[in-house]
C-alpha cells in the first residue's frame, strides 16, 4: 500500500532533521518555521540575477548551501505565474522589491567567524532571533557555483502530489478541491483526514428551490506549479458553473509548507451572475476520520468539544456561534500524535459574517467520502456575499504531533516571524534593518 512507502520516507526525514542537532536546542516549531524577506529589505540583492544567488550557513565550523528559493510577485501581491493573466511586479528573473526569499529558520546555523570563506562572494547577513532567543545566521552569497538539492517540501507534478517530512496529500488531478489522499507521519492511526469539503447554498430569484453544491460542483484546474524546496504554490483556476452560467471564477493559491498549507482564495461573482442568487451562503471544512476521543479547542467555547459520533445540545449550540478574526482559530487535538490548526482570514476585502462550523456523527455517509461519517467535520460558515466586486478569503492550516496552547496563543508562534536583522555586508548602504513579519505574511 502507498500509505506505507510514505510513511518510511517519513520516519527516515524525521531522523535526518533530528540528527542536525538544531531539534536539540529548540522545538520542531522552530525548526520548520519558515522565513519570508522582502527583497526591498535586502537592497543589495535587487537588481541581481536570482539565478547568481545562493544561500549559506554555517555547518560544523564551514559554510554550507542550504535549501532556499526566491519566489517572484505579481502585482495584486500574489505569487507571480507566467501561465496567469496577472502582470509580474518588477522585471522577470531579478529580485524586485516584492520578490521573497523563503528558507526554514532550521537550516540556519551560528554566525560565521572572519575565516570562514564561501564559494562566492558573502552580500548580506541575516540574523534570526529564535524563540530561546539565541541567535542564528544566513548568508547571501553571489556568484557561488554551489546550490542545496535539499528539499523540505517534495512535489510531483506528475503525481499531483505534495510531501514533506509531516504530512503527504493527494490530490485528483482533475480538480485540485478532491483529495485522494492524506497521511500524517506520527499519527497511530489510519489516514486522519478523509478530505477537504465546501458546500455552496443559495436561493434562485424566481425559483422557490433552494440549490446545494458540494465539492465535485467546483472545479479547481491546475493552472502553472511554482516548486520548491521550502514551499510549492500552486495556482488554480477555480469555477463554479450553474445552468450553464459560470457564477464564480476565481484564483485560489495554494502553498505547501513543510506543516502548513494555505489557500489564498480570490473571488469574483460577475454582478449579474450575483444578482441571480439570494441569500448565498457557503462553507468550508475539513472532514476527520475516526477521531473518536479528539477534542476541539477555539477561543469563543468555554471548553473543548469531544468528538464521540453523537452531537450533544452544546455542540448544536456551537454552530451559531459568531466568529471574528481573532477568535476564529480552531485547533483539532487527536491525541494520538495528530494536531490541526485552522484559521481565516480576509485578504482583500472586510470580513464577511462568519461562523462556527461542526459535525460529529458516526453514521452519515455524503458522496463525496471517501469514509463514512463526519468524526468531526470542522471548519466555518460564511454568509452575506457582496453584491458585486472581488472578495478574498485565506484558510490556513498547520499541523504538529502536538500543539500547546489556545488558537490565539499559537498563532503568534506559527503565523508571525521571529525578530530578524539584515546586515547589508557588500552596500555602501550598509545598514541593519529591524524586520518582523505580521501576521499572514506566508503567503
Ligand atoms: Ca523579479
Ligand atoms: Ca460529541
Ligand atoms: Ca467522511
Amino acid at each position: 500500500m502507498k500509505g506505507t512507502l510514505l510513511i518510511r520516507t517519513f520516519v527516515l526525514a524525521v531522523s535526518f532533521h533530528a540528527s542536525l542537532g538544531f531539534a536539540m536546542e529548540t522545538s520542531d516549531q522552530d525548526y520548520y518555521r519558515v522565513i519570508m524577506i522582502n527583497g526591498e529589505d535586502i537592497p543589495v540583492a535587487q537588481g541581481k540575477e536570482i539565478s547568481s544567488l545562493s544561500l549559506f550557513a554555517v555547518k560544523e565550523g564551514m559554510l554550507e548551501p542550504i535549501p532556499y528559493q526566491i519566489d517572484e510577485y505579481n502585482i495584486g501581491g500574489a505569487v507571480y505565474f507566467a501561465e496567469w493573466h496577472e502582470p509580474i511586479d518588477g522585471t522577470p528573473q531579478l529580485v524586485d522589491p516584492n520578490d521573497k526569499l523563503l528558507f526554514l529558520m532550521g537550516d540556519s546555523g551560528e554566525r560565521k567567524t572572519k575565516t570562514m570563506r564561501a564559494d562566492g562572494k558573502i552580500i548580506s547577513e541575516i540574523e534570526i532571533n529564535t524563540s530561546t532567543n539565541t541567535k542564528r545566521y544566513v548568508y547571501l552569497v553571489e556568484g557561488s557555483r554551489l546550490q542545496s538539492d535539499a528539499q523540505h517540501v517534495r512535489y510531483s507534478i506528475e503525481e499531483s502530489a505534495v510531501e514533506t517530512d509531516f504530512f503527504s496529500l493527494d490530490f485528483n488531478k482533475d480538480n485540485h478541491l478532491i483529495w485522494n489522499d492524506f497521511a500524517y507521519a506520527d499519527y497511530r492511526g489510519d489516514s486522519p483526514i478523509d478530505g477537504l469539503k465546501i458546500k455552496f447554498t443559495s436561493g434562485i430569484i424566481s425559483s422557490a428551490a433552494e440549490m446545494s453544491f458540494d465539492n465535485e460542483s467546483f472545479i479547481a484546474k491546475t493552472a502553472g506549479e511554482n516548486v520548491g524546496p521550502i514551499r510549492t504554490t500552486i495556482q488554480l483556476h477555480f469555477t463554479f458553473i450553474y445552468l450553464g452560467l459560470e457564477f464564480i471564477d476565481a484564483s485560489i493559491q495554494a502553498h505547501f509548507y513543510p506543516n502548513a498549507f494555505i489557500y489564498d482564495v480570490r473571488l469574483m461573482i460577475p454582478e449579474i451572475r450575483r444578482a441571480l442568487l439570494v441569500d448565498p451562503n457557503m462553507s468550508v471544512a475539513i472532514d476527520f476520520n475516526q477521531l473518536i476521543g479528539a477534542q476541539i479547542v477555539t477561543d469563543s467555547l468555554s471548553k473543548p468539544l469531544v468528538v464521540d459520533g453523537n452531537m450533544t445540545e452544546e455542540e448544536k449550540a456551537a454552530n451559531h456561534v459568531e466568529l471574528n478574526k481573532d477568535t476564529n482559530g480552531i485547533l483539532l487535538r487527536s491525541n494520538r500524535g495528530f494536531d490541526l490548526l485552522a484559521y481565516l482570514d480576509w485578504g482583500i476585502t472586510d470580513p464577511l459574517p462568519t461562523k462556527f462550523m461542526y459535525q460529529d456523527n458516526d453514521y452519515q455517509f455524503n458522496k463525496s467520502d471517501r469514509f463514512a461519517g463526519q468524526l468531526p467535520i470542522t471548519g466555518y460558515h460564511v454568509s452575506d456575499f457582496p453584491d458585486k466586486g472581488l472578495f478574498g478569503l485565506i484558510a490556513s492550516v498547520y499541523f504538529a504531533d502536538y500543539f500547546k496552547g489556545t488558537p490565539r496563543e499559537l498563532s503568534k508562534l506559527v503565523r508571525t516571524s521571529p525578530p530578524i536583522k539584515i546586515n547589508n555586508l557588500a552596500s555602501t548602504n550598509n545598514k541593519v534593518v529591524n524586520y518582523s513579519h505580521s501576521k499572514m505574511a506566508l503567503r
